[in-house]
């Protein structure tokens, strides 16, 4: 993935988010402006899924467990092709939307589970890991691994002051998840001020003695994050914690770098300041750039062409989803045997 293509989608993340939470008076823009980047570098380069097939059984989870910096994620989901438009985009926050306030499991493929009480999304992220692994164990054969895919979690200061993230990161090291990483989005701030007001504990020497591997790097820093996320994969016997140092609202002239971008909206002005500065007419709203669009088109072209030739053959044999499960009616039954074959 080429540099211009992550400004791309670091642009349309920064200004979609940002139009998005203005239409609706209410949300969160820190965390989204901050990582943007790291964003379009898990959904464009990291992560196997295909948006096209978002059920896809063997398809790498993301988890935002900083579930209020859901415009984040739809602006990424809008982006690699799933099935969000820019009218649910523009629809942020109000009711029966696909885009509610926090990440909500079924309102948008996409998402896979529900997240927004802080710690929660990490919790699950652990569930999910573990599930990975018993299902691995279940129905891989030497000869085939259907499954065989990562967790990918994006958690905050928030989410790392929750007792609940303790105890679950506790259990993942016990049992070596070494399919899940999670990015910690280290931005020294929280919502009401500087996270040291309240938060001083060495959260990687706490994450190493529940046996996680611990690296940290800048969330800009797309080389380094890219060898740090190789070194994680290297060692499958210990979950991951990677911490991103970002600047909080990053591309807001008057509040980048400060809490009050933590969460409401910007203003008009703020919003004709920041697109002023980013090369973009301040007339525009819900701006996405065409090399961002072209970039996950091409992405998705050949990821399916190489899974239909490759993985697919070779890893997933004639692997399908179950009816049931397509229907939604996953524990109805349990696993669907006539179409899913361990040959
Ligand atoms: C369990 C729980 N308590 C309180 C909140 C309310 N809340 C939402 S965001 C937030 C602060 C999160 O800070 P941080 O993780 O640093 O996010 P950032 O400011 O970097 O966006 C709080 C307290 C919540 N969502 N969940």
């Amino acid at each position: 993935m080429n540099v211009s293509a992550f400004d791309a989608i670091g642009l349309s993340v920064r200004l979609l988010t940002v139009d998005a939470i203005e239409k609706a008076n209410s949300g969160h823009p820190g965390l989204p402006l901050g990582c943007a980047e790291l964003g379009g570098f898990i959904f464009g380069e990291v992560m196997s899924h295909y948006p096209q097939d978002p059920i896809w059984v063997n398809r790498d989870r993301f988890i935002l467990s900083a579930g209020h910096g859901s415009m984040l994620l739809y602006a990424l989901l809008h982006l690699s092709g799933y099935d969000l438009g820019l009218e649910d985009l523009k629809r942020f926050r109000t009711l029966h939307s696909k885009t509610p306030g926090h990440p909500e499991y079924g309102a948008a493929p996409g998402i896979e589970t529900t997240t927004g009480p802080l710690g929660q999304g990490f919790g699950n992220a652990v569930g999910i890991a573990i599930a990975e692994r018993m299902l691995a164990a279940q129905f891989n054969t030497t000869a085939r691994s259907v499954i065989d895919h990562y967790t990918y979690v994006l958690a905050g200061d928030g989410d790392m002051m929750e007792g609940v993230v303790y105890e679950t990161a506790s259990l993942a090291g016990h049992l070596g998840l070494g399919k899940l990483i999670v990015f910690y989005d280290d931005n020294q701030l929280s919502i009401d001020g500087a996270t040291s007001l309240t938060f001083s504990e060495d959260v990687m020497a706490r994450f190493a003695a529940c046996n996680w591997q611990t690296f940290a790097c800048s969330a800009y820093d797309i080389e380094e994050l890219r060898r740090l996320v190789r070194k994680a994969k290297n060692d499958s016997t210990r979950p991951t914690l990677i911490k991103v140092r970002s600047v909080m609202g990053k591309g807001s002239p008057s509040f980048a770098g400060t809490h009050r971008v933590h969460s409401g909206a910007l203003g008009a002005d703020e919003l004709r300041k920041m697109k002023q500065a980013m090369g973009v007419s301040p007339d525009r709203e819900f701006y996405v750039a065409e090399e961002a669009v072209e970039f996950f088109r091409t992405r998705n072209r050949e990821w399916k062409a190489h899974t239909t030739r490759g993985v697919r053959n070779s890893r997933g044999g004639r692997w399908r989803i179950p009816t049931a499960w397509r229907s939604g009616r996953r524990s109805s039954g349990g696993t669907d045997r006539r179409t899913i074959s361990r040959a």
